[in-house]
């Protein structure tokens, strides 16, 4: 049974990338090294020195030189948005240079004239798990405050030359992981077990006030820009019915919900300066940190959801399991993917319910989708993926936001994750892929890099045209 459409006329539907999972050219155009030139198994395996030829990122899908291709193939979908994130090290190589570098700035010049050439609206992700290798070497990444400063000398530069044609900023992706991923979110060097936590939450902080010094250069650049936040959104469920288990879930669901309530409401909430305190953690705010927060609030909030967790008081019973980037307590009543991210369609409407009663700012959902292995059949001498299981999961969760909308919820798009097959951030393989579109690469890096239509192209396109009418319920 299909549905009239309830999704706004003005939706923006889409996909989404990052420079390192799709680019490649890691050291073509003037590119600087970037943290993730030596995470050649993402999150898996601590760092490397220098590069390494096992890092699929290297040429990952090599879009870099076949951005028009797959733009097009975007627009035959019919997006009417593409987010993709500048890689820093191409603008500024080191990142703690004075000027930029003019060659990576034209890359994105061109992508920008083919998504304007088809009439898609770039949404740029401003630092997407690619802090310059330097800052992080040098540095120590996010812990220390100079980079406050060559973050905003980048975000400056690209508002300036991108601001009048680019609408939709986003400061930094899933800004909260920098709490479970320290190299990867916040470019940190030292390992996570030897951090300590008054250097994890300066990190935190410091990239908070960078996030609203990019939003007040923002309104001085680029007057039409609108600048969201963007969070990895992981709703926490209380194992039981048992309060300390509802306030169990509760306190970790803060963990995440502290960065909205940052970037929305301008100031720290008081549940997390407790949390601080009970962490014997004492940072270094100025008063001028508290004005910038207070006065540069975000005009949207987006988010990436994948998966819903438990939580529970009883360490018993606290059996974890993979999630988004970090673990969570299994929910017995939910399946999970092959890598073990559980799927919950409902949660995605409980989501955007609750981030709209908060923060009644418009929400965007700039990254959702399985990761799935696909395999490459012939289907009328065509080479094509029959991935019904991506349909049904992106089905699933799209009926939920039909959902939201009909709750009152201001959403403004949907940008599925990897639009594309890229390579994965976590574990860093070709084979959880995520696109409408395959890639033929492996994870032994062989591959024609040639590009597919998997059935779930149409379907998509589909829904795009249908404004989501053809949605199953
Ligand atoms: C998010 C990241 C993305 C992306 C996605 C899927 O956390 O913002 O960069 O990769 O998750 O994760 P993975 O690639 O590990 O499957």
């Amino acid at each position: 049974m299909t549905n009239s459409s309830i999704f706004p006329a003005d939706f923006l539907w889409g996909g989404a990338t990052a420079a390192n999972q799709i680019e490649g050219a890691y050291n073509e155009g003037g590119k600087g090294l970037s943290i993730q030139d030596v995470m050649p198994q993402g999150i898996t395996t601590p760092r490397a020195d220098g590069p390494t030829d096992d890092n699929l990122k290297q040429v990952a899908i090599d879009f870099y030189h076949r951005y028009a291709e797959d733009i097009a193939l975007f627009a035959e979908m019919g997006f009417k948005t593409f987010r993709f994130s500048i890689a820093w090290s191409r603008i500024f190589p080191l990142g703690d240079e004075t000027e930029p570098n003019e060659e990576g700035l034209a890359f994105y010049d061109r992508v920008i004239d083919e998504c304007e050439k088809h009439g898609i609206e770039p949404l740029v992700t401003i630092s997407h798990y690619e802090t310059p290798l330097h800052l992080a070497d040098t540095y120590d990444g996010w812990v220390n405050r100079d980079l406050i400063g060559f973050y905003e000398r980048y975000a400056r530069v690209l508002f300036a030359r991108y601001g009048a044609r680019v609408t939709y900023w986003l400061t930094f992706n899933e800004i909260n992981s920098v709490l479970h991923a320290p190299l990867m979110s916040g470019g940190i060097n030292t390992p996570k077990e030897e951090l300590s936590k008054t250097d994890l939450y300066q990190a935190v902080h410091n990239e908070l006030v960078a996030s609203a010094l990019a939003t007040k250069a923002a309104r001085e650049l680029a007057p039409n820009a609108q600048v969201g936040c963007m969070i990895l959104a992981m709703p926490t469920y209380p194992l039981t019915p048992d309060p300390d288990d509802v306030m169990a879930s509760l306190t970790t669901e803060r963990t995440n919900l502290a960065f909205g309530d940052i970037h929305v409401r301008g100031e720290y909430p008081g549940y997390y300066l407790r949390s601080l305190r009970d962490q014997g953690v004492d940072l270094v705010i100025t008063a001028e940190d508290r004005a910038l927060l207070k006065e540069n609030t975000v005009d949207f909030v987006s988010f990436s959801y994948y998966v819903s967790v438990a939580d529970t008081a009883d360490e018993s019973k606290r059996v974890t399991g993979p999630g988004n980037l970090f673990p969570g307590v299994r929910n017995p009543t939910l399946k999970a993917s092959e890598w073990g991210w559980q799927i919950d369609p409902v949660g995605l409407r409980i989501v955007l319910n609750q981030f709209w009663d908060r923060w009644q700012k418009p929400l965007f959902i700039v990254e959702n989708g399985l990761g799935a292995k696909d395999e490459l059949v012939e289907v009328d001498g065509r080479k094509t993926v029959i991935d019904d299981y991506r349909i049904a999961y992106l089905n699933d969760h799209l009926v939920q936001v039909g959902e939201a909308v009909a709750d009152g919820v201001d959403v403004m798009g949907f940008t599925p994750w990897g639009c594309i097959d890229l390579v994965s951030a976590s574990t860093a393989q070709m084979s959880k892929r995520y696109g409408f579109i395959y890639v033929d690469r492996n994870d032994d890096g062989t591959g024609s890099l040639d590009r597919f239509k998997k059935k779930s192209f149409d379907w998509y396109a589909e829904v795009i045209r249908s404004n989501g009418a053809s949605l199953t319920r």
